[in-house]
């Protein structure tokens, strides 16, 4: 895998790489990742995260076959298997999507558990006495057992039983010996993270009748008894393959040609048809309406594009609504609904799985249980995957729901994750732009912060058009006649303040700018010279307004500049005492503009 796509032909892995296990550079790092080798499939390492992100492989597969798949042309009819440790078992993200799977019975998905009964702290009794096959059962599971990891035919009839069970996924309890043939480390927690030791090894190879001196032993006969067993099974299957594929095109080949561009992560012709354009309102539309405009009309230009949320949809707007949209469940695995239960955890792991397989998901839920999901989005980033995740209520609209619902310092954090495209649009024509750039992303994934409450929707023939969100931010509105002596800096719900504010200081004949910044990511990426043509170097009164943590705006800000941002957690109340006490109303933006100008020309002190 590489950013060119999977490309076949070329060893993965080389006994070099093995070597150098863990060593910069090396194909063979400390924990598998995707985008490094082909035949790694996900990233893992966070425990749970990628039996987590199979559930996801595991709709997508449905999915697929639903949509392409035809009679006699079984083009998706794979399966998806995951080895799951102790501590996969003990992570909630894992309990979260095993009890998806189980709702939506997902006959193609087999975890098989490593039950070997060793953490790094010791026996898993110390913390975990749970019956884990009860739990399974108990999700609606197919659970079997092998008691003994090394009992091939055992293992390959659980296997067989997994391929024959319909309706239910199947969870393969593995009991198993961690450091197997060590004879002192056998079953120990020192079996799991450090290195046997010289001589430790030495007498493990003789418990399997290995020569004792040898290193990185590839025994006489063994690539000739790989090419003709799994190299030559392989081939065949791939050359079966390729060839129902390309009689499928022949047949299907409007349907071909979306397998492919979906492949490539490209989007089909006429994606962006039918995308609104907004008319200038001072009344306006909440992000979150504007939004779900936007998430129906993709959805229906783009096929393979399709998500949910986490309980909220009602609120999140995000349910599809046009005909034929249709309920992602195990009867109808074919929908563009999704139902995630309230499991944003399991929710950011299954996007990052039905990315995995080429869909166009998103998933939604209140920006402030982002939080609950920031594990998955990481490794979404990590990844580089498009993944797109929706999150409304970006601030403290939601008022009476009170602290715990209103996001702080969410912004700051996923400001914080390299590689994730961050965008909190300001009115309901940045929203459509900003899902225009997201939707085109192909190795990044995305996060939106939409407003719960109406924003005004800015008049454009007045204001510069919203397609800067592109590029992260722009001058929204100039000083008259350009040279200005401050800029006010604004993001999503604050747009329309920091506009008014911009207005009232105009006309009191302060030369003030006012620049969107939807995107700090995005406008990182561009060039010096537009950036300092957005924030002159030599203007230093600048002030940020967002309701948000002021963490990082130092950065645009400089040492000069001030933010009206919120330093506490917020309260239940209506919006506009919110608004009031927390200072977000144009005349306190005004006031600290003013002071801030004031304070930047007075005279030094001697
Ligand atoms: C979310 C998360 N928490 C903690 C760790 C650190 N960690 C790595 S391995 C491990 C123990 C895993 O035990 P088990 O799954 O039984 O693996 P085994 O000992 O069989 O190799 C822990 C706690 C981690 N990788 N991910």
């Amino acid at each position: 895998m590489d950013s060119d796509y999977e490309r076949l032909g070329r060893p993965s892995v080389s006994l070099d790489d093995i070597r150098r296990f863990r060593q910069l550079g090396s194909k063979a790092p400390g924990h598998p990742e995707y985008h490094w080798v082909s035949g790694v499939e996900t990233t893992t390492g966070p425990l749970g995260q990628g039996v987590a992100t199979s559930v996801g492989m595991a709709i997508a597969q449905k999915w697929l076959a639903s949509r392409y798949n035809k009679p006699g042309y079984e083009i998706f009819d794979y399966n998806i298997y995951a080895v799951c440790g102790d501590g996969c078992m003990m992570e909630g993200v894992a309990s979260e999507a095993a009890s998806l799977a189980g709702h939506l019975g997902l006959d193609n998905l087999c975890w098989v558990w490593d039950n070997n009964h060793i953490t790094i702290e010791g026996d898993t009794r110390l913390a975990f006495t749970e019956d884990v096959a009860s739990r399974f059962l108990a999700y609606d599971w197919n659970v079997l057992r092998v008691g003994d990891a090394n009992d091939c035919d055992r293992i390959e009839h659980a296997l067989t039983v997994f391929r024959k069970t319909k309706g239910r996924p199947t969870f393969i309890v593995l009991d198993s010996h961690i450091g197997y043939g060590a004879p002192h480390k056998q079953d120990t927690p020192e079996a799991h993270g450090e290195p046997l030791g010289e001589e430790e090894t030495r007498l493990a190879k003789r418990s399997y009748g290995w020569p004792e001196d040898a290193k990185f032993l590839v025994p006489e006969g063994i690539y000739d008894h790989f090419k003709a067993g799994i190299g030559r099974r392989g081939g065949e299957r791939r050359e079966q393959w390729t060839r129902l594929f390309e009689a499928y095109r022949q047949q299907f080949s409007e349907l071909a040609l979306e397998i492919e561009a979906m492949q490539r992560r490209e989007l089909p012709a006429g994606w962006d048809r039918n995308l609104p354009t907004f008319p200038a309102d001072p009344k306006g539309l909440a992000g979150r309406d504007a939004s779900g405009k936007v998430l129906n009309v993709l959805a229906q230009n783009i096929p393979w594009f399709l998500g949910g949320s986490a309980d909220l949809g009602p609120s999140n707007k995000t349910t599809l609504t046009f005909e034929g949209a249709g309920q992602l469940q195990g009867t109808s695995p074919g929908g563009k609904n999704m139902h995630f239960g309230i499991r944003e955890h399991a929710m950011g792991a299954i996007v990052n799985g039905m990315s995995l397989s080429k869909l166009r998901p998103f998933g939604a839920t209140f920006f402030i249980f982002s939080d609950y999901a920031r594990p998955a989005i990481r490794l979404s980033a990590l990844m580089e995957l498009p993944t797109l995740l929706v999150f409304t209520h970006d601030a403290m609209g939601d008022g009476e729901d009170g602290p715990t619902h209103q996001p702080i310092e969410q912004l700051a954090s996923l400001r914080a994750i390299p590689g994730l495209v961050t965008l909190r649009p300001g009115d309901a024509n940045e929203a459509v732009e900003a899902y225009r750039y997201v939707v085109q992303l192909r190795h990044k994934p995305a996060v939106l912060a939409l407003s719960r409450q109406p924003l005004p929707t800015l008049d454009r023939s007045r204001y510069a058009p919203a397609s800067g969100v592109a590029r992260g931010a722009y001058v929204l509105a100039d000083a008259p006649g350009g040279n200005p002596e401050l800029i006010l800096i604004a993001s999503g719900s604050e747009l329309s303040l920091a506009v008014e504010a911009h207005e009232q200081l105009v006309a009191e004949g302060i030369r003030s700018r006012a620049v969107s910044m939807p995107s700090w990511d995005l406008f990182e990426h561009q060039p010096q010279e537009y950036r300092d043509a957005v924030l002159p170097p030599k203007v230093t009164a600048r002030v940020a307004v967002e309701q948000a943590s002021t963490f990082g705006w130092e950065r645009y800000i400089g040492a000069a500049g001030r933010v009206v941002g919120m330093h506490t957690f917020g309260a239940s109340a209506p919006l506009k005492a919110l608004q009031e006490k927390f200072g977000f109303e144009p005349d306190a933006v005004v006031t600290v503009a003013k002071e801030l100008l004031k304070s930047a020309t007075a005279p030094a002190c001697r």
